[in-house]
């Protein structure tokens, strides 16, 4: 095969409990976790598990999730109701971005104890590399609900990897900045944390601004790349991969986690940028190919049908099978019908909703923050 001449054929794991799938965040909320179980069937009825071990792993305990989490922020959560605060704003609005419905809890379980499986899978050796597409919620705080993300299962598995791993590289392609990844680690160089978002103040979370770059023992090991609206598979290119090869190169992480949201696509319903299926799996072809132990984790994305196609094509990518699967839906899935209308294609190419104002002095001024960057943290 392709990984033979390549490299060293790779053990890949899979990790996904399909409870995660039937929870609801409410009517009109974005955030839609049926879009896993369509992820998932898609998968299946490509035949990538033959290219995989898949593990049906169990939900995170209470004791795992306070490695991270605050104990009377999660008997919130568990009892289903957020503390009152007496002075804050009423009006504000953003408790609707993380209601607490039925069952929020055990929804958190299930994608924090498939990343944490994953975690042990890469301390172990079983692996090398590990999936799970129902993770990736990096917007949670120690204390907090944010964005869509109630349980950051990002940080507890990086936690996890760091008991075997002395350093580890997270790498975040979703179109919001990861806050809640950055941090947890704000303050420490053990991991480095590495975020491309489309930036704007009035774009969710509104941080990641090229000046947030880590604090005390951290200093310099949190990177951000603020992206303009409307970049293009070559505009993304241009930046990712040498930002991303030197990273490896200086930092030599032990460990690589990629935060994989398909928020980034063109078309996507909170997004801005004009990504194909090509240009957001190249991101994961590419760090594949440093050829590091790799934790693949998904993240945001809105238009359910595309989610589906983006991170089926990647595990595609990841197992080796990208260009010998059939362009055209599998007939025999269940879920086909929701890839009309363009016409059951697995990529089809997206409208370009935005210009592209990612200028090249621009990214070349990203590039050379990043050089400049690494330089200060060759010892
Ligand atoms: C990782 N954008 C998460 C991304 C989290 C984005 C936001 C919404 C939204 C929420 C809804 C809703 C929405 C059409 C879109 C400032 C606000 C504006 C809530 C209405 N429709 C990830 C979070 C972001 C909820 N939040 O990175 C219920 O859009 O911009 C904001 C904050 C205040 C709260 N209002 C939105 O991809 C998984 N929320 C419809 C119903
Ligand atoms: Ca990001
Ligand atoms: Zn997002």
């Amino acid at each position: 095969t392709k990984d033979d001449v390549i490299g060293r054929k790779r053990n890949i794991m899979y990790f996904h409990n399909e409870n995660v799938a039937a929870f609801h965040y409410g009517p009109h909320h974005p955030m839609k976790p049926f879009r896993l179980a369509v992820t998932h069937s898609l998968i299946l009825h490509y035949n990538l598990q033959h290219y995989f071990t898949m593990v049906e792993p169990p939900p995170a305990t209470y004791e795992e999730i306070i490695a991270f989490h605050d104990t009377d922020y999660i008997e919130e959560l568990m009892a289903g109701k957020w503390r009152v605060v007496p002075d804050e704003d009423a009006v504000d609005g953003t408790a609707d971005d993380v209601p607490l419905f039925d069952g929020v809890y055990d929804y958190c379980t299930y994608y924090t104890g498939s990343t944490i499986q994953a975690a042990k899978a890469l301390n172990c050796k079983w692996a090398d590399i590990v999936i799970n597409w129902s993770g990736g919620l990096h917007h949670a705080k120690k204390a907090q609900a944010s964005g869509f993300c109630y349980v950051n299962d990002i940080v507890i598995g990086i936690l996890e990897l760091l008991k075997h791993n002395q350093r580890v590289l997270y790498i975040d392609i979703d179109i919001h900045h990861g806050d809640g990844v950055q941090d947890a680690f704000y303050f420490t160089s053990r991991v480095m944390t590495a975020s491309f978002h489309h930036y704007h103040e009035k774009f969710f979370p509104g941080t990641g601004i090229v000046k947030e770059k880590g604090r005390s023992d951290g200093k310099h090991y949190s990177l951000n790349f603020p992206l303009r609206e409307g970049i293009t598979d070559e505009s993304y290119a241009y930046v990712f991969k040498p930002i991303v090869r030197s990273l490896v190169k200086f930092y030599d992480p032990n460990v690589i986690v990629l935060q994989c949201g398909a928020d980034s696509l063109g078309s996507d319903k909170l997004g801005k940028f004009n990504l194909s299926f090509n240009g957001h799996g190249e991101c994961i072809r590419f760090v594949k190919s440093l050829n590091r132990p790799l934790m693949i984790l998904g993240g945001g994305g809105y238009r359910l049908r595309n989610v589906a196609r983006c991170w089926t094509n990647e595990t595609a990518i990841i197992v080796g099978q990208d260009d010998v699967i059939s362009d055209i839906i599998p007939e025999i899935d269940p879920y086909r019908k929701c890839f009309a209308p363009e016409h059951y294609k697995l990529r089809p190419e997206l409208p370009h909703r935005f210009r592209d104002a990612n200028t090249r002095e621009f990214l070349d001024y990203l590039i050379g923050v990043a050089e400049e960057r690494m330089r200060k943290i060759e010892h």
